[in-house]
């Protein structure tokens, strides 16, 4: 990372935000990338089994919008959820266990990439239905709201998300019903191999949004700080009682929908021009620029994100696969509605 070229920044450094919540958010956004990067190279030697979907790029919408939620609050997440959850706060050692299928593993290896859950950090679970986590989250809204409490929930979902219908039955009864959930659509232009622009008739999700009387806002997707301010804003009124908010954010994923997918549909000079506007480089040389980071800590802080992401990926060699003779436990709720044993 430091070797790269940054740019130079005029602006002055925020006033709403400290130095070690910005160092906190650059270095969250590189353990995400370090995360990924190893996790594509193990895919690639054959270690880890099943589908890869990463978000390499995207670092910014997560951490940005994570940075905006206390321990108590919620998220929802997809398929390409390694980000969502890591900004919230898994432990990389545990996502490689789960990845690895390893019984140390979130989902005590039975989850895999795309199920990542840790009920005790608010981390309800990624899902690989595209648009499964709007509707669950307005359930989770409808539960704080139920009983009084002043949580927020968080539902990440993509841009190809927006033309299901689970999208719009959420956005209704989350609006009728004036439930603390903040909708994040991270926009990266592509569903699978569809051009966002291709699949919906001059599109202003935010507009779309609105006409379910749901407050939205754009945001760059590839500046960490403008990210968290969207979010800081919606949280917080969601948090007041003020309802459900939207966010969308503008951001690419560097690499193909899956490992393996050579992502011959989306244009070379148009991923060489997203490229250059790396959120980790942007915020680096802003960093750099106001003084808070210098290029020895930021070789210690690389140093030290790569030793958590070498002790991670041995932590889970190292761990007990799942039995197999466990595979159903913990599947199923033994419980009727009432909380009587079934
Ligand atoms: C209901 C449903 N339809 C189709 C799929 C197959 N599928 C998996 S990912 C994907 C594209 C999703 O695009 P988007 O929501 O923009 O998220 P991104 O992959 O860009 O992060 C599709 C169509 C699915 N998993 N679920």
């Amino acid at each position: 990372m430091s070797a790269k070229k940054t740019e130079a920044t005029t602006e002055a450094p925020p006033e709403d935000l400290t130095r070690e919540q910005l160092l906190g958010m650059y270095r969250r956004m590189r353990l995400i990338r370090a995360f990924e990067d190893k996790a594509k190279e193990r895919f690639e030697a054959g270690e880890i089994a099943g589908f890869l979907h990463l978000s390499q790029g995207q670092e910014a919408v997560p951490v940005g919008v994570c940075w905006a939620l206390g321990p108590r609050d919620y998220i929802t997440s997809t398929h390409r959820g390694h980000g969502d959850v890591i900004a919230k706060g898994c432990e990389v050692k545990r996502m490689f266990a789960e990845l690895y299928g390893r019984a140390t593993g979130y989902c005590k290896g039975k989850g895999g990439s795309m199920h990542i859950a840790d009920f005790s950090q608010g981390i309800i679970g990624a899902t690989g239905i595209v648009s499964g986590s709007l509707p669950t989250s307005v359930g989770i809204g409808m539960g704080i709201k139920q009983r009084g409490g002043d949580e927020v929930v968080v539902c990440f979902f993509g841009d190809g998300a927006t033309a299901e219908g689970g999208f719009h039955e959420a956005l209704n009864l989350a609006s009728l019903w004036q439930v603390p959930v903040v909708f994040v659509c991270q926009n990266n232009l592509y569903g699978l191999s569809q051009p966002w622009e291709k699949t919906a008739y001059k599109c202003d999700l935010v507009a779309r949004v609105g006409t379910y009387h749901i407050p939205g806002e754009c945001v760059d997707g590839m500046d960490v700080i403008a990210v968290h301010r969207a979010a800081r804003k919606a949280v917080e009124r969601a948090r007041r009682g003020g309802g459900p908010g939207f966010i969308e954010a503008k951001t690419y994923r560097f690499l193909g929908h899956y490992v393996g997918d050579p992502a011959l549909y989306m244009p070379a000079e148009e991923r060489e021009a997203w490229r250059k506007r790396d959120a980790i480089v942007k915020l680096r040389g802003q960093l750099l620029a106001w003084g808070y980071l210098t290029e020895a800590e930021d070789e210690a802080m690389g140093a030290e994100v790569a030793a958590e992401i070498e002790a991670g990926v041995e932590y889970a060699k190292a761990s007990p696969l799942a039995a197999p003779e466990t595979a159903l436990d913990e599947l199923y709720v033994h419980f009727d509605y009432l909380g009587n044993p079934r």
